[in-house]
């Protein structure tokens, strides 16, 4: 059975456990990282040599970075389907959007999730946290506008594109007040939370 290691609080492994539920997929998941510790320990770096979460263990395979694990699980459990596409090019939006999370989203969203949920308030920078803010209005803008023409990141249906800027859209609407109104990425984040899958693994109270 597929095991996944890493704690259920961490973003990159609530990808995972999203698409697992979304696929029906069973798995056996153990603590780690953050305060159940043992990324730092040689067993777990022998797997994982970033000593990050989540790593998974399927049929003899150890794959860390949560994308790649997305991608290699849903080749596996629903190819021919619509969350994967087959066709080059619908497979590539969704690809490009997952890129996106990774190089613009996560830089600009972490600030706000480590300042205002993992720092004291009396030691907040504020002023980051707000040029993060603002930063924002750009950044999901950008979806906002790829959102008027299509209901999901990448076309007409869900796929594996709308999954690591999902879980950060919560952060986004959960963190941040002063958002100028995108009713697109509204409407996007409201189909999101649609799924009962997403509401399980991704819109816990944040830690
Ligand atoms: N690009 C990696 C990032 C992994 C990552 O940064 N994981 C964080 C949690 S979201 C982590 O392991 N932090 C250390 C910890 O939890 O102890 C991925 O997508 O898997």
């Amino acid at each position: 059975m597929l095991k996944i290691l890493g704690r259920k609080t961490s973003s990159n492994v609530m990808e995972v456990l999203w698409l697992c539920g979304e696929l029906g997929i069973e798995y056996d998941r153990e603590d780690v990282g953050g305060p159940f510790g043992r990324n730092d320990e040689p067993e777990y770096l022998e797997k994982n040599p970033n000593g990050l979460v989540p790593t998974i263990e399927d049929d003899g395979l150890t794959l860390w970075e949560s994308n790649s694990i997305l991608r290699y699980l849903a080749a596996k459990h629903a190819a021919g389907g619509t969350i994967w596409p087959d066709d080059l090019q619908a497979r590539a939006a969704a690809d490009k959007w997952m890129d996106w999370q990774l190089s613009v989203v996560a830089s600009q969203i972490t600030p706000i999730f480590w300042g205002l949920v993992r720092t004291p308030e009396a030691e907040r920078d504020m002023a980051a946290i707000e040029a993060a803010i603002k930063r924002g209005h750009t950044v999901w803008g950008i979806l906002d506008k790829q959102l008027a023409r299509t209901d999901f990141v990448a076309g007409g249906d869900f796929t594996l594109g709308d999954m690591p800027v999902g879980v950060h859209a919560f952060r986004w609407f959960s963190l941040v007040d002063d958002r100028p109104a995108m009713p697109h990425l509204e409407a996007w984040y409201a189909r999101l939370q649609d799924r009962p899958a997403y509401r399980e693994h991704c819109m816990n109270p944040l830690v």
